[in-house]
């Protein structure tokens, strides 16, 4: 197997929602391994779709705690079998699906600090969980607590202020709460409380790891500019949280020396150091190593925009997270159901199913589509909260049906200045100084790049980093152990590439847009 002697080896994990990933870079950020477990297929006595369990009631959605254990002990086995030089790595880092938690049972530490290499880590820790079951992101039963918790706080406005965000169903917070209203007695046994991240973190550490500044702000719970827990939110969610939860830290922190069962069991050297894991999302900002200042809009099956920020606005749309590379700074996280579903929805019926008749259908109508604006939501919008379609001409009046060119053109102007209008509300800076990084299924259509690069009226670059989130750990474990600046840490990274530059008149005709737009929203 290709692996580079004398240089350092980094490891990221992705504890993601349907498998878990590793990838191994060497010094020069080069990929010299990669492997992943599949929740579904590899682990199908745990009967998940997806990698989770959607109750009857659709809004509980939870993964068995125990499954992402035993994934990670088959990981490892894989790995190693390949004939992978553990003791080669310096240090390890990785990220979970944001907001799960996982509920340690009084007396799991113990078990972490005495681990038996010769027995796997599933069932050692099979008793080690007072809940069996690990609330994940995709739930949304926690309406009521949300409510309570922003009641408890002084309002949605003032949680947001505090914690980045207004009370969402899968922020943990919610869940806790949700977990010591209902499942009491398993409350009152847990002795610590993790994130998916810092679970994952634990497990190599083989104690508990505590909770990182970035993945912490997806909790409702974190004062993202004190950077410790908010008593009143505690007191909101849960008797003893301030023991349950642990210090949170630093996103880059090292947390320690990775556990002797790994350097018995896989052969990792005993100086071999884990920094702090943390969410996907901070993670993949990491690995798409971007420059500050940086708009990276992610087109995939929903539509994500990430912003690298150096100051915060609190508001009710959107999400704020401590920056996962440096501490000061902060991530915003804006994300759209509506994405390439409701894109590919249109192609079919407007443009013969076809992404090339698509294209040349943007090719061939103006910037401003002629002051039609079509709006569709498919699915119901996470912002605004609205489901449909409605389509307006150029005098704001409804109508019924456009030409299919007019309608390609309108789906995408419509979806990317939402995009624009509440990345800017969150505090994204539009204009030729930005560099928008496109990621994602639809960023390799030229005709739709071309779309944003107007919309946005900046330059578009594209990057090609398929695991983000995996190779952001090892980028993370790096600057952690190292302590050098982010950007050197990240100097073989292949530098995004720039494919659209905005249209002479595009910044004029979609300023004037995006105010018409913002307006017609409000009618959906
Ligand atoms: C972000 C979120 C999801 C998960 C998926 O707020 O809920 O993106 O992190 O892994």
């Amino acid at each position: 197997m290709a692996q580079d002697s004398g240089s350092g080896v980094y490891l990221g994990f992705d504890f993601s929602t349907q498998q878990i990933k590793v990838i191994a870079v060497n010094d020069d950020s080069k990929v010299l391994h990669e492997a992943a477990v599949k929740f579904d297929t590899d682990l199908p006595e745990f009967k998940t779709q997806g990698g989770a369990h959607i109750h009857d009631d659709k809004a509980t959605v939870t993964a068995p705690t125990l499954m992402w254990v035993k994934a990670l002990d088959l990981l490892m086995d894989q790995v190693k079998a390949s004939g992978f030089d553990f003791s080669k790595v310096v240090a390890i880092s990785g990220a979970g699906q944001q907001h799960g938690s996982v509920y340690w049972k009084t007396g799991a530490q113990n078990t972490l600090q005495k681990l038996n290499p010769a027995e796997t880590l599933h069932k050692q820790l099979q008793d080690s969980f007072s809940v069996a079951d690990s609330p994940i992101w995709m739930d949304s039963s926690t309406t009521q607590q949300c409510r309570q918790l922003e009641t408890s706080v002084g309002g949605p406005m003032r949680l947001a202020e505090i914690t980045g965000a207004r009370g969402f169903e899968r922020y943990t917070g919610n869940q806790i709460m949700k977990i010591s209203q209902m499942q009491a007695v398993a409350y009152a046994e847990t002795e610590r409380i993790s994130l998916v991240s810092s679970f994952a973190a634990s497990l190599f550490y083989g104690d508990y790891a505590p909770i990182d500044y970035s993945d912490g702000s997806g909790m409702n719970l974190l004062d993202i500019v004190k950077k410790s827990w908010s008593p009143e939110c505690l007191k909101a969610c849960g008797e003893n949280l301030t023991t349950k939860l642990g210090e949170p830290v630093s996103s880059n922190t090292v947390v320690g020396k990775v556990s002797q069962y790994f350097v018995d069991r896989y052969g990792f050297s005993p100086a071999c150091q884990v920094v702090a894991f943390t969410g996907d999302n901070p993670a993949s900002l990491a690995g798409l190593a971007p420059r500050e200042g940086d708009a990276i809009v992610s087109l995939g099956t929903s539509d994500t925009v990430f912003l690298w920020l150096k100051e915060q606005k609190a508001g009710l749309e959107g999400h704020i997270f401590v920056n996962p590379i440096d501490s000061n700074d902060y991530m915003a996280l804006v994300c759209f159901k509506n994405g390439s579903l409701t894109r590919e929805r249109i192609q079919q019926e407007s443009a013969s199913g076809s992404w090339d008749t698509f294209s040349s259908y943007l090719t061939t109508t103006p910037m401003g589509n002629n002051g039609n604006i079509g709006i569709y939501f498919d699915a119901t919008e996470i912002q605004p909260l609205a489901m449909g379609t409605s389509r307006f001409n150029k005098d704001g009046e409804k109508v019924e049906s456009f030409p299919p060119e007019i309608e390609v053109r309108a789906v995408l102007e419509s979806q990317f200045l939402a995009r624009r209008m509440y990345a800017e509300l969150r505090g994204m800076r539009v204009g030729p100084q930005t560099r928008v990084i496109a990621t994602g299924g639809a960023s390799s259509n030229m005709a739709i790049l071309q779309v944003l690069s107007d919309v946005f009226n900046a330059p578009v670059y594209v990057t090609d980093v398929p695991n983000s989130a995996a190779l952001g750990g090892c980028y993370r474990a790096k600057h952690g152990v190292t302590g050098i600046k982010f950007s050197d840490v990240v100097k073989g990274h292949p530098e995004p590439v720039c494919v659209a530059t905005p249209t002479e008149g595009a910044s004029e005709i979609y300023q004037s847009m995006s105010e018409r737009y913002k307006n017609l929203e409000q009618l959906m």
